[in-house]
């Protein structure tokens, strides 16, 4: 908390030093300027900054409000809503999280509500790669945020602040991003100084003051009222103005800034530039580490210089003029194309603004270097600067635009064959027989003993990335011993899909195709009605009765808050397909952050204990029951612990998805790792868990509920209290002062399985 202590404005504030990677520097500042909310949804590499913030609420060092959102789309509302009602806002994110909430950001500018986004940078899929470049932030360069660079963990925490006072001058008013190398700052430790004197960073960044918002009762406001020309038009002039002002307002609170810690900022950064004849010019930490190149040349009396923008929104079209006035010739580095564009964007708006200078010669080369996180070492900057020196003496480019130390590929060196994929023949092998009951009109299956199972080889090749004892893997076995045919697997991102397929090899012996996790059931939706529309066009040889392909989508518990929009759209249109969900209760790829399927209580590093929070704040999320409730042909819960269970109802849900429509399954999926248990514990812990009711086993056929294995009925009944003392994840719960907590747990397990026998016993439903 922020004490009343008077403030001084006379020199650098106190500071104590810090040993801090940019996310942790991130959040520290996000605690020092005590923002009001921070909405966020985690990716990697910018999740440290809610998880940091996130164990330090639960250890009480702030009152910052954390909503957990649904997708980085349902973060930025969360954001802009809550930007609205006038308090200060903060989120963090990355690559497609910053694209999938692109659409959100210039309603937010648009309507001139500030707030701060940190974007930790990473390369935009696809293919996926979590490593830097700058392809995300350079998508939102046309979004009206102010854009600030932070070049290391230091300038991470310090923009923060000047972000604050940028976007809500009065003459602003416009929402900020500070955007430093993901991994490269995201995660690289460095000294930092912090601010240690409260008041003063109180006085610094001031009370925020808007205009209107919308919890104002006295007077009610219309934001974003739907305009037309020619209002839309006038409108963008004023956020034009509103730019053009913070290019005065930058330069003035950097100054501010400067006074106030020490630490002097300018809209571009200039290093032995003042008799530079060749520059380099590139974003943030790439930038830094040309600097020592520079030192090192200069002493073989070459006249080179570093430019790096510290502002990309607006852009600091004088100020590079200026400091490229005399430069004979510039290398500009970009860390993303912009294709066909013939140069990154920062080469363009470069040349864009020397071209506008009557009195500048510069010559310009355009470089792309360093997508997806591939490195630059000083050879690279060092290479540059020969091109910028040889363009210099020649006086002319050879090589206007070219990717760096980057090859198109050799299609004679494909990857080395791995397994061979496997033919449908030698996967179907009867092991499991459908069979519809006529006077019941459910399906029955009979399946083969489980040792003859055995013989079945997998769709899955020997050899992933999962921790051992991951349960995923026993349960795709499982599914894929009885699944009939030829299957085409969706993977949305998620451990399964991160441990199948490591380019250049993959685990998948049957076709395999992976789409991000908001929009998998769609692309595989898309990709259902091909197949039958091709089939029905003579494109595609119709196959014999019951031998359609399967498609079957493969998805986390996360997979199903971020992509349930798209899966319940599926559902509707009831397209002849499976999702099956493993549900390992959290965002285990990321690093375990809480998903909507987290229970109660569970500890995630988005769901901290400490001595303010006891783990996650709401119940989990009965997907199960919100697929029932679009009417599908099947849905059913199942536990790779119980193995003959599940194979049942994969085989069920192979026949409706052949012959009916979409299915939807959950499983119980174990993970050792994140739940913090023995990595052989699974048989134990999943049966707890069933024993309590917590993950009740059951099918919803034609819309009749069977709960498929009831623990009352045959004298197994456990207590949820059993199952938390069997995880270190929960084990807090059941700590004396957790007592009110457990009981919630409990009330709900107990209130939600009564339904299920009510609805099991209950012929109509
Ligand atoms: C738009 C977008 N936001 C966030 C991410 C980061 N991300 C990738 S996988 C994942 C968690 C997946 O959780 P879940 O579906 O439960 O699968 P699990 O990792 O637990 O296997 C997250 C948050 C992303 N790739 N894309
Ligand atoms: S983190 Fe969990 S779900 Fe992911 S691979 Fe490891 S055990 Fe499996
Ligand atoms: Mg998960």
């Amino acid at each position: 908390m922020l004490d009343k202590a008077p403030i001084t404005r006379s020199g650098p504030v106190r500071q104590v030093h810090d040993f801090k990677s940019g996310n942790e520097a991130a959040a520290l500042a996000a605690r020092d300027i005590g923002f009001h909310l921070m909405g966020y949804f985690p990716i990697t590499p910018s999740t440290e900054v809610a998880e940091t913030l996130s164990k330090m609420q639960a250890d009480g060092e702030h009152e910052i409000a954390m909503i957990p959102a649904d997708g980085e789309h349902g973060a930025a509302g969360i954001c802009y809503g809550a930007a609205l009602g006038g308090g200060r806002v903060l989120n963090a994110t990355s690559s497609q999280g910053l694209l999938y909430a692109l659409e959100q950001l210039p309603v937010q500018s648009g309507t001139r509500v500030p707030m701060v986004l940190n974007v930790s940078t990473r390369t935009v899929s696809g293919p996926l790669d979590i490593r830097c470049d700058h392809s995300d932030v350079y998508f939102v360069l046309n979004a009206g945020w102010i854009i600030l660079m932070a070049r290391d963990p230091q300038a991470a925490y310090d923009m923060n602040f000047a972000a604050v006072r940028i976007g809500e001058h009065p003459d602003v008013r416009l929402p900020v991003i500070v955007a430093y190398d993901g991994f490269l700052t995201s995660h690289q430790k460095r000294r930092i100084d912090r601010f240690d004197d409260p008041a003063a960073v109180r006085a610094f960044v001031g009370e925020r003051e808007d205009p209107y918002t919308a919890l104002d009762p006295d007077r009610p406001v219309t934001f974003g009222p739907y305009m037309n020309d020619p209002d839309l038009i006038n409108n963008k002039v004023q956020q034009h103005e509103a730019m053009e002002a913070a290019r005065r307002v930058i330069p003035d609170i950097f100054a501010e800034f400067a006074e106030f810690s020490g630490r002097d900022y300018r809209s571009v950064d200039a290093y032995r530039m003042d008799d530079a004849d060749v520059a380099l010019v590139l974003l943030n930490s790439a930038a830094e580490n040309a600097k020592g190149v520079v030192d090192r040349l200069r002493e073989d009396g070459l006249k080179v210089g570093v430019v790096s923008p510290n502002v990309l929104r607006p852009f600091p079209t004088d100020e590079i003029r200026r400091v490229l006035k005399n430069v004979r010739a510039a290398v500009v580095g970009d860390r993303g194309d912009s294709y066909g564009a013939e140069g990154g964007n920062l080469s363009l708006e470069i040349r864009a603004a020397l071209q506008q200078d009557p009195d500048n010669s510069t010559l310009v080369l355009s470089r792309i270097y360093g997508l997806g996180g591939k490195d630059f070492y000083d050879a690279d900057a060092e290479e540059f600067f020969r091109e910028a020196l040889t363009a210099a003496e020649t006086g002319k480019v050879d090589v206007p635009f070219e990717y760096h130390g980057a090859y198109a590929g050799d299609d004679a060196a494909g990857p080395a064959p791995g397994l061979p994929p496997i033919k449908s023949e030698e996967v179907t092998r009867g092991m499991a027989t459908v069979t519809k009951n006529a006077e019941t009109e459910r399906l029955e299956v009979e399946l083969k003993p489980l040792w003859e199972m055995t013989t079945t080889p997998s769709r899955i090749a020997p050899g992933h990335g999962a921790c051992p004892g991951c349960g995923f893997f026993p349960m795709l076995r499982q599914a894929y011993n009885v699944l009939e045919g030829n299957i085409v697997v969706l993977f949305q991102t998620g451990c399964a899909m991160v441990t199948t397929t490591g380019y250049p090899k993959t685990a998948h012996r049957i076709t395999y195709i992976h789409n991000l996790f908001q929009n998998g059931a769609a692309t595989l939706s898309g990709l259902v009605e091909m197949y039958h529309e091709r089939i029905r066009r003579g494109e595609i040889p119709a196959p014999p009765e019951d031998e359609d392909t399967t498609f079957i989508m493969v998805t986390g518990d996360g997979g199903m808050d971020i992509g349930m929009g798209a899966a319940l759209g599926t559902a509707h249109r009831n397209h002849r397909m499976i999702i099956l969900e493993y549900d390992n209760q959290g965002y285990m790829n990321t690093g375990s952050q809480l998903s909507y399927s987290t229970p109660y209580g569970h500890r995630t590093s988005t769901s901290e204990v400490g001595n303010n929070l006891s783990g996650k704040r709401f119940h989990h999320k009965d997907t199960p029951q919100i697929f029932a409730a679009c009417n599908l042909p099947y849905v059913f819960t199942a536990s790779e612990g119980y193995p003959e269970d599940f194979m049942r109802k994969i085989s069920k849900a192979q026949w409706y998805a052949r012959h009916e429509g979409m299915v939807y399954g959950k499983v119980l999926s174990f993970c050792p790792l994140n739940w913090r248990t023995q990595d052989d514990a699974a048989q134990e812990v999943l049966q707890t868990a069933i024993d309590c009711c917590f993950f009740p086993l059951y099918e919803v056929e034609k819309g009749h509920t069977l709960v498929t294995y009831d623990p009352d009925a045959i004298g197994r009944r456990r207590q949820v209290a059993d199952w938390l003392g069997q995880m270190g994840k929960t084990k807090h719960m059941l700590a004396k002062e957790n007592a009110e907590r457990l009981g919630m747990i409990e009330h709900e397990v107990q209130k939600r399985w009564q339904r299920l026998k009510i609805k099991s016993e209950h012929p109509e439903l």
